[in-house]
């Protein structure tokens, strides 16, 4: 332990990135290690972009951008109105830079809340985790009716999954396989009083209990709403409903949540799912659920509370209003009394005012009477945005235009008065999907800036091959008029974003806290090895055929500069880094292995691999850390398992 101790002061006192800077400032230039004044200026904003949106050089944007990234399985961050993409966060994806989905934290948090039934599936195929992911939807936690700054939540369509990002360091901290549903697709946190719950839709249907006692016989189908408890991370319950669930949304009083439906028929095939000239949007009744499951009143399925909450249970859980075929978008109004319905198949957006669901449940009022407005808009309505001047803006899918229209003047004309709702429409480039404005999905809408995600981009950008890139455009929507600003070609494929002011999150952390809970298990195998990885210590523990490594990183040295390990070996490597810089970065590759990680200031990170043939081995960090970056490296000798 001494002769340890002895040794990393004298590293440190050699290498400590002050005295490295001071040597290397002559040579480099600060910049070059991080060191400058950009990376310190965390909290001023870009008073006023261009006109354009152009944020000029060493400006900071004036929103965050958070960008889910559908088959790419991450989120995204970009700064509005550059749309300069600033990072991406890993989620549902493997990383190869950071090494999430392979580091002993990651697939920790991957696998907390894995079922037995995909471990075993994932075990057939010689795996861990499910590494890949479709990332829809992403939004933020609210405290009465606003953005509070705590969390990202997700889904991930394609293995049923939710995750949760902490906006203190945009890491992704939770994942949740839910149970009994199929294909989570439209999320939503609740909006008040809080996120206590984070709403999600299953989108397929099949049996509840999934075991292969019946299959083709689609009357035994079912789809599953669920209440994922934000907090505790585990599913509060669940509730069975009539026909699938798309797109879901929540009010501003803790009331109610939405969801679409577009196969009300339970089709198996494209044209039993559009057969029927209505779908539906079913409400949920957040009190009477809550009662119901208080009471005790559910059925336990696969360890969840599930009620059921199809039409013919004629439950107080539930009401079904018929929509024109096939709907899609569902966005509750900052105005806290309107919900939008896109028809996509329909050229309309239908309306509901959800201070009239309570005659649903309690007044036997007819479903339909909710309805207030349904505006003709144009051909293939998706999802609508809001304003902070009582503005909607539709995504036409079809007409590959995007159109603002008034929405108290929507109702006052579906009451009969001679009044035109549209106030504009402006041709985009091409195939609108998700669109979204700033502060749009809260109390604090606002009237700057719209991004609009369009599926195609065509000829909008050289030609990189068959597969082109989608294309994010940003729209200025304080005037009258909108207007289109800036193109932004994206990789496969984002479907939705949020834009939150910096005001909204003036905690996120530029070094880690040693503290992290991220790590706990990680420190839990230090504490039993009787190393303090808060420390300046190494050791190399055997323990059967594992291998513990525990080491440190200052730039530019690892503080263990080789190991020896035996064939076959399992070799946990430890690494803490130890740098308190802004910026400052180390990684840990272990070359010809497949094994790489990042390790950002004050960070520990592990990963485990198995040294399977004998020879000399050469890690080095792989994050650019200081002029001697290069030499940041080491050696692990593997012997042969008998020696
Ligand atoms: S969906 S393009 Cu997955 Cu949000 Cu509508
Ligand atoms: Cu440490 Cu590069
Ligand atoms: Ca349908």
């Amino acid at each position: 332990m001494e002769t340890k101790e002895n040794k990393g002061l004298s590293r440190r006192a050699l290498f400590s990135a002050t005295a490295g800077s001071a040597v290397l400032a002559g040579a480099m230039g600060p910049a070059a290690l991080g060191l400058g004044a950009a990376g310190l200026a965390t909290t001023a904003h870009a008073a006023s972009a261009g006109a354009d949106g152009s944020v000029a050089p060493g400006k900071l944007d004036d929103y965050y951008g958070f960008w889910s990234s559908g088959q790419s399985g991450e989120m995204r961050i970009l700064g509005i109105p550059s749309m300069r993409e600033l990072m991406r966060v890993p989620v549902f994806n493997r990383c190869s830079a950071t090494g999430w989905g392979q580091t002993n934290e990651s697939v920790h948090i991957h696998q907390r809340t894995m079922t037995e039934k995909t471990k075993k599936q994932l075990a057939a195929n010689g795996k861990k985790i499910h590494d890949n992911g479709d990332l829809h939807h992403v939004h933020m936690s609210f405290t009465e009716g606003k953005y509070d700054g705590r969390y990202l939540f997700m889904n991930d369509k394609a293995n049923t999954r939710v995750a949760r990002v902490r906006c203190d360091v945009m890491k992704t901290d939770a994942i949740l396989e839910i149970p009994n549903a199929k294909g989570i697709h439209g999320l939503r946190p609740q909006k008040w009083p809080r996120s206590n719950y984070v709403f999600c839709n299953g989108e397929d249907e099949a049996p509840l209990n999934n075991d292969g006692s019946t299959m083709k016989d689609v009357s035994t189908y079912v789809n599953i709403f669920t209440a994922v408890d934000a907090d505790k991370w585990e599913v509060a319950w669940q509730v069975q409903v009539s026909g699938n669930l798309d797109n879901c949304d929540a009010d501003y009083e803790g009331k109610w949540a939405f969801s679409t439906s577009y196969n009300s028929e339970m089709g198996m095939s494209l044209e039993e799912m559009t057969k029927s000239e209505m779908d539906h949007v079913v409400v949920f009744n957040l009190a009477e659920i809550e009662k119901a499951i208080a009471a005790g009143k559910y059925e336990e399925v696969n360890g969840v509370k599930v009620l059921d909450g199809r039409k013919e249970a004629k439950s107080l859980f539930t009401r079904y209003i018929p929509i024109a075929n096939n709907p899609h978008g569902c966005n509750m109004a900052p105005d806290k009394k309107h919900l939008c319905i896109g028809g996509k198949l329909s050229p309309t957006v239908t309306v509901l005012d959800v201070t009239k669901f309570d005659a649903l449940f309690y007044d036997n009022a007819e479903p339909r009477s909710a309805v207030v407005a349904e505006p003709e808009l144009g051909l293939g309505p998706l999802h609508t945005a809001f304003d902070g001047r009582g503005n909607a803006y539709t995504s036409l899918f079809l007409d590959s235009q995007v159109v603002k229209w008034n929405i108290e003047e929507a109702v006052r004309a579906y009451a009969g008065e001679k009044v035109n709702p549209i106030k504009d429409k402006l041709d985009v480039q091409y195939q609108p999907g998700h669109l979204k404005t700033v502060m749009g999905e809260t109390l604090d809408a606002s009237n700057d800036w719209m991004v609009c995600l369009c599926k195609f981009s065509k000829d909008r950008f050289l030609n990189v091959g068959p597969l082109k890139p989608e294309n994010d455009q940003l729209i200025d929507i304080s005037g009258d008029k909108m207007k289109l600003v800036h193109d932004g070609p994206n990789f496969a494929e984002p479907h939705d974003a949020i834009a939150v002011s910096p005001s909204i999150l003036p905690n996120i952390r530029s070094v880690w806290d040693r503290q992290d809970r991220m790590w706990a298990e990680t420190r839990k195998q230090a504490e039993a090895d009787g190393v303090n990885i808060d420390e300046w210590t190494d050791a190399v523990i055997r323990d059967g055929n594992k291998v513990r490594v525990y080491m440190t990183s200052v730039a530019p040295s690892f503080s263990v500069s080789d190991f020896t390990v035996k064939e076959g070996d399992e070799v946990t490597v430890i690494v803490t880094n130890l740098d308190e810089i802004d910026d400052l970065t180390h990684g840990f590759t272990m070359g010809n292995h497949g094994v790489a990680m990042e390790i950002s200031p004050q960070q520990t990170s592990s990963v485990t691999f198995v040294a399977a043939n004998k020879g000399v081995y050469w890690y080095y960090c792989q994050w650019f850390c200081h002029a001697l970056h290069m030499e940041m490296r080491g050696r692990m000798f593997v012997e042969p398992a008998d020696a």
